[in-house]
């Protein structure tokens, strides 16, 4: 297990020195954030991203994530060109030695919550979502009310893509990801680069957008719609968690024998009702995810791959990224290498 930390680049508050010095801390998670979704990423700035990283002596290991384009998701013929695309990015991270990609397949929205500062008992806080919150908000006007969305669609392009989107339900979605993964899997197998797909965060449909990638079955059918060892999941225990009927041990000792878990994202959520959860420390007492179990079950299954500490609270007043502060996630960071080294004897340095 390599441990390592999400990092958005020169404009994370958060800088690479601080990271360096999270003991345990040896691997970097980025991506590019100014190239257009769709385009190629240039081979020069991926090149450039590592020696930045590098310099501040880390390695750049995750990719996360490259936007996978809605017209792929939709299956619009103009999904040649932009999986052509896609498949450029991962020759180039394969040439660059960037060794895994974590993306996803969410229709039209990334990860939702409904909540960005959610107060805990102990006057902290945390990311959180609730149903019954989401369906009064008002899309109509685009993204402007959606927590952590401002900017991200017109009113205009919203309701396209919402109108695309009538005639793609869940087996459609289906269709449409095995298109993609057939044509990028062999690209990335010979690229030398692991696809680890995230799953959808929440796990569940929202604003009548299918989800597929939601419990342990999605899994298993993407990593044998193409059975390549390059064809495998990012484990992120805090999305999968979130419905209360995923055994996230379970899911990890699984895809983990198959050899299909390339990333680990581990943060911990406490279900509050249907389909409403808030995000909690790391820590196994604190929520609804047995950590020890789900790292017992990756060492069991022989897991090698990067792991990152996933979301924190904010904590010491720190201002900062919601989810992304240094903090909460240098402590679950901490907790984690803990438990890997009494896990399996490996001591980090
Ligand atoms: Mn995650």
């Amino acid at each position: 297990m390599q441990l390592t930390f999400r990092w958005f680049g020169t404009s994370d508050p958060v800088p690479l020195s601080h990271i360096r010095q999270i003991p345990g801390v040896t691997g970097i998670v980025s991506a590019l954030y100014d190239i257009p979704v769709g385009d190629a990423w240039p081979r020069s700035q991926l090149a450039t991203l590592k020696a930045d990283v590098e310099s501040a002596g880390l390695d750049l290991v995750v990719i996360e994530s490259i936007p996978v384009h809605e017209n792929i998701k939709l299956g619009w013929p103009t999904r040649e060109r932009l999986i052509a695309n896609y498949c450029a990015s991962i020759r180039a991270m394969g040439e660059v030695g960037i060794p895994v990609l974590c993306y996803n397949f969410m229709p039209v929205f990334d990860w939702m919550r409904t909540d960005l500062a959610h107060r805990l008992d102990d006057g902290s806080t945390a990311l959180a979502y609730d149903d019954r919150v989401l369906v009064d908000l008002d899309i109509s006007h685009g993204t402007g009310d959606l927590p952590g969305w401002a900017a991200a669609y017109s009113a205009n392009q919203l309701r396209e893509l919402l109108l695309g989107y009538r005639d793609v339900g869940p087996e459609e979605l289906w269709d449409n990801l095995a298109y993609f993964l057939e044509r990028i899997v062999p690209v990335a197998e010979e690229a030398g680069v692991r696809l680890a797909i995230h799953p959808d965060d929440p796990p569940w449909p929202i604003f009548g957008l299918p989800r597929i990638i939601t419990d342990s079955a999605a899994l298993e059918r993407v990593i044998s719609m193409v059975d390549s060892p390059a064809n495998g999941v990012t484990l992120c225990t805090g999305s999968l968690g979130a419905l209360a009927s995923n055994d996230v041990a379970a899911i990890a000792q699984r895809i983990g024998e198959r050899g299909r878990v390339h990333f680990a994202h581990c943060r911990n959520v406490r279900v509050t009702g249907e389909r409403r959860f808030h995000e909690t420390p790391h820590p196994s007492g604190f929520g609804d995810i047995d950590m020890f179990a789900v790292l017992r079950a990756l060492r069991d299954s022989g897991f090698r791959g990067p792991m990152r500490s996933d979301h924190g609270r904010m904590i010491w007043d720190e201002q900062g990224r919601p989810g992304y502060g240094l903090h909460d996630r240098a402590l679950g960071a901490a907790y984690l290498n803990g438990l890997w080294e009494g896990l399996t004897g490996d001591v980090p340095t």
